[in-house]
């Protein structure tokens, strides 16, 4: 089977980078496939993608060297099926709260006996080889994301699920759910101590850990930190960014 880029990072001791899409479309997907990230992440959840555009842009994403992950919506285990079936290499599950909510995702990412994952790997027969089957479970990735106070609360009993290789923090939503807004990089002490203590719990449990950050520099500080999966923010916003800077050099003539 096809290897997982970010398995191989983890090996190898160093932090994974994953690009993040929320454009629905093939052609950022392949740009950013092709930039050096070890990963692609299609968000399901926030981004402006369906399950149509999501098969087409896993299509664009096996063009280039990077591995593609899914955010989900959420812990629905057909969605993650699909998202598997259709060539997915990782699972990120947004707002898992309980050990309950983490089990969900693993028993619908995993075949038996692990878990339920029903069988038809359809594009994971493309993408991954003729040996999906046998190696799938050992191959995809389960990340649970942990951004509400409930989660942080459960962070122990999350991170002691067999068969979920680590957390995703989501800065923005649990800022908000401690009462401190939604910031990508917080200020906040008590969020950025919530942040340091999630990584300590899921480090402590032998879990791997990952954040979305607002640019390449708290990315790298955040690898510094001990994180060994980072977001580098994601295309619509670099987009953003990027156009915001030129409109400037060109207003400001
Ligand atoms: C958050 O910051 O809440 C996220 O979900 C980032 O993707
Ligand atoms: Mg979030």
């Amino acid at each position: 089977m096809r290897s997982n880029n970010v398995l191989t990072c983890w090996a190898e001791g160093r932090a994974a980078i994953s690009g993040w899409l929320s454009i629905g479309n093939s052609y950022s997907a392949e740009i950013v496939g092709m930039s050096g990230v070890d990963c692609v992440t299609i968000d399901l959840q926030h981004g402006m993608t369906d399950i149509s555009d999501m098969i087409v842009m896993l299509q664009a994403i096996s063009t280039t060297p990077a591995t593609p992950f899914v955010r989900v919506p959420n812990a629905e285990p057909s969605v993650i099926m699909k998202a598997l079936d259709a060539g997915s290499y990782g699972v990120i599950c947004p707002m898992v709260n309980s050990a309950d909510d983490a089990r969900v995702l693993v028993n619908a990412a995993s075949y038996p006996p692990i878990g339920q994952r029903s069988f038809g790997p359809a594009r994971g027969l493309l993408y991954g080889g003729s040996d999906y089957a046998q190696y799938a479970n050992k191959t995809v990735v389960c990340l649970a994301m942990i951004e509400t106070n409930e989660g942080l609360a459960a962070i122990d009993e999350i991170c002691a699920v067999d068969g979920l290789d680590g957390i995703f923090i989501g800065p923005a939503d649990l800022g908000l759910s401690l009462g401190k807004g939604s910031v990508l990089d917080p200020i906040d002490a008590e969020v950025r101590d919530s942040i340091d203590y999630c990584l300590k719990r899921a480090k402590a449990a032998g879990k791997h850990a990952g954040i979305f950050c607002p640019s390449g520099k708290v990315a790298a500080q955040r690898a510094t930190q001990g994180f060994d999966f980072v977001v580098p923010n994601s295309d619509a916003n670099l987009l953003k960014s990027a156009l915001a800077t030129e409109l400037k050099a060109v207003m400001d003539k």
